[in-house]
């Protein structure tokens, strides 16, 4: 078996290391153009040449969740295309968000700001019921924020294409339920893939259909969020502020207004980084699940979009 890997941004050595150790039967290498014919591909955001020329592959596994970047290019018709699912994501998921609903509904922030400045202040205690948070996708990383919210008592309602019916967790589902279920939500966490039908689903008529003082934490991809209306909402006072990962351009441009935004918390698209071992070990069972014909966890339908 020959296992070609390549991905931008991504240091291959420890991985062609990593997929060597667990594959010591396959012949592993880093992609150069004009190689030869491969039977599965280890990529992230590889270029077009890549499968222009790698006509043959029949499994393609992405080292990421997210497929939007793969699924703009022509990929083979006959590969499966397969993306990370958890692989260690979803508990830092979970805590990335749950710290960022937190650090807002508690005003740590602002206790942050007093206590550097020599003032010992108290604000009042924190009403749960008032920080009802919505997860906007309720798939591998939603749901395990969803649950990760709950054990902070925190009302929690969630958003996805199909119907989900998740304990104490109330499930809107579909372009219809939309309004009712954001009109629910104080706090809003977007865990959607990127597709033609989310793409700027953040925008100015959807977030102000927030309750007032609302919370947008965007960990998922840049282009759900329609930056100047965020910008706008925030200035009007419809919006307390935001907890950003992704960006529409990143890294994200110098002198770009979200850095020095008071309101606006950023961090480098780290939210729930790939972890390379564990990320191997599936995809490695993963191609053997393939080769005898199983249907595995992950499998990207690509007219769906994710
Ligand atoms: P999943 O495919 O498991 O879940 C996607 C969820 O979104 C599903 O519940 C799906 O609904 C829902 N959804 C998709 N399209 C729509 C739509 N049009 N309307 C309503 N709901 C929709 O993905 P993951 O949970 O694994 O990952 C989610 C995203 O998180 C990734 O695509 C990636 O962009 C991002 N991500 C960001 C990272 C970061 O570091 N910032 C790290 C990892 C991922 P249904 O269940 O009905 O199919
Ligand atoms: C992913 C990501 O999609 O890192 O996995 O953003």
């Amino acid at each position: 078996m020959k296992i070609t890997f390549c991905c931008t941004d991504t240091k291959a050595e420890p991985w062609l290391v990593g997929l060597r150790a667990a594959l010591p039967q396959a012949e592993v290498s880093l992609w150069q153009p004009g190689d030869a014919p491969a039977d599965h591909a280890v990529v992230w955001a590889p270029p077009q040449q890549f499968f222009d020329e790698q006509t043959q592959l029949k499994g393609v596994f992405n080292i990421g969740a997210g497929v939007d970047a793969l699924l703009k290019l022509r990929l083979p018709p006959q590969a499966t295309v397969v993306r990370l699912d958890d692989a260690g994501m979803s508990v830092q998921m979970a805590e990335y968000v749950c710290h960022a609903v937190i650090r807002h509904a508690r005003e740590f922030d602002a206790y942050e700001a007093d206590t550097r400045a020599g003032k010992w202040s108290f604000r009042k205690p924190l009403d749960r019921t008032d920080f009802s948070v919505g997860v906007m996708g309720l798939g591998v990383l939603g749901q395990r924020v969803a649950r990760a919210l709950q054990h902070f008592e925190f009302p929690v309602r969630g958003w996805s294409r199909s119907q989900k019916n998740l304990d104490g967790v109330p499930c809107y589902a579909g372009a219809e339920q939309l309004p009712e279920f954001l009109a629910s939500c104080r706090v809003l966490v977007c865990l959607l893939p990127l597709t033609p039908e989310t793409r700027d689903i953040l925008r100015r008529d959807t977030l102000a259909l927030l309750q007032p003082g609302g919370y947008l934490i965007n960990v998922a991809r840049g282009a759900h969020l329609v930056e100047e209306d965020l910008l706008a909402l925030l200035h009007e006072g419809h919006l307390a502020g935001a907890t950003l990962d992704v960006f529409r351009t990143e890294p994200l441009p110098a002198g770009h207004p979200f850095w020095q935004h008071p309101q606006i918390t950023i961090t480098p698209h780290n939210s729930a980084r790939t972890m390379r071992e564990v990320s191997i070990a599936q995809i490695v069972g993963k191609m053997a699940a393939l080769a005898q014909g199983h249907r595995v966890a992950g499998t990207v339908d690509a007219a769906r979009g994710y």
